[in-house]
């Protein structure tokens, strides 16, 4: 009999590893990852099941500093051949930021696929043992490699590019924008479809510069962008309104910003389209990208900033960020 697949959970916390507290009268972090696999039934039969402790924390607590310990752990699994899979079980509210950023920096073919609930463990209903189980049954899943990091999450598949959280508190809470889910898993059953998710790699940088992300509404000015620059943001993401425009305060704040050598990355508020230069009136997206802004297509405001803090601690210069998003 072939060997079990081996694999390597990573257990940072979020609400899969919390309890319902009567006492405050929400959730509170209570379990251990070890705790959560025990008490998934058939787990043991998708393979032999490693856990390690990384955190129990809210995904919310999240910094780049525990990106980049996390990205380094995972690339020495990848490389030592002890394991065939990952699994990470993270907050929802950040996962598709932190599962990002390992896409990015992590380029194994192994499957990596994190994971995580949208109710408590104590909940009715909780969803976190069902998703442990398809975590795992992705991840030792042939299909699965050469993937590029992995959201499942209710029995759909999604990119780590293209996923993104849409419901506060459905337990179908992500979607795949541009294209569809990369797949389905049932109760084991493990299908890709034919779509695909395009990925980029930069090398793992030691540092991760600050870069904002400035939000576009109804007569914002510029306050908050030039309070970005006075704290040192090496680099700026707007969320622009529409296929990525702003108004002529921010036009004139991005503009200074990138006269002084501040790369700006313009993506949009609105989930599916994807960010590009239409229209040629002040802060139009034409205008911004005469103005030398950087367009981020199909990646939303937080993984456009993922992916340009990566791009700056890698000493990428502006044509190599510009050749980044594509
Ligand atoms: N507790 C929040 C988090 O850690 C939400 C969740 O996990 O679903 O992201």
């Amino acid at each position: 009999m072939s060997p079990q697949p081996r694999v390597r959970v990573l257990a940072t916390g979020g609400t899969i590893a919390m309890r319902f507290d009567p006492a405050t009268g929400g959730s509170v972090p209570a379990l251990t990852g070890a705790e959560l696999t025990a008490a998934v039934p058939g787990l043991q039969l998708i393979g032999q099941i490693e856990v390690e402790e990384i955190a129990n924390i809210p995904s919310e607590h999240m910094k780049p500093d525990f990106w980049l310990h996390l990205a380094r752990h995972v690339q020495e699994l990848a490389a030592s051949g002890d394991v065939d899979g990952i699994v990470i079980l993270h907050g929802t509210d950040i996962m598709e930021e932190t599962a990002f950023f390992l896409d990015v920096t992590v380029p194994t073919p192994m499957p990596i696929v994190f994971t995580g609930a949208m109710r408590s463990a104590n909940e009715p209903k909780a969803d976190g043992p069902a998703n442990i189980f398809d975590a795992a049954a992705v991840a030792v899943s042939p299909d699965a490699r050469e993937r590029g990091v992995l959201i499942v999450m209710h029995g759909d598949i999604h990119s780590a590019r293209r996923v993104t959280k849409i419901d506060t508190s459905a337990v179908d809470a992500f979607e795949s924008v541009m294209p569809p889910d990369l797949g389905t898993v049932r109760s084991g059953l493990v299908e890709f479809s034919a779509a695909w998710s395009p990925r980029v790699h930069v090398p793992l940088p030691e540092q991760l510069p600050r870069v904002d992300i400035i939000t576009m509404y109804a007569g914002v000015d510029d306050f908050a962008l030039r309070a970005a620059l006075d704290r040192g943001a090496a680099g700026l993401v707007v969320a622009g309104v529409g296929a990525g425009n702003v108004n002529p305060a921010l036009f004139h704040g991005i503009t200074d910003a990138l006269a002084t050598g501040v790369p700006v990355v313009i993506s949009s508020r609105v989930p599916y389209g994807g960010a590009q230069p239409l229209y040629s009136y002040a802060g139009g997206g034409m205008a911004l990208r005469r103005a030398g802004a950087i367009f981020a297509r199909d990646l939303n405001p937080q993984k456009a900033r993922v992916l340009l803090m990566v791009g700056l601690g890698a000493g990428y210069d502006r044509s190599e960020l510009e050749g980044l998003f594509g």
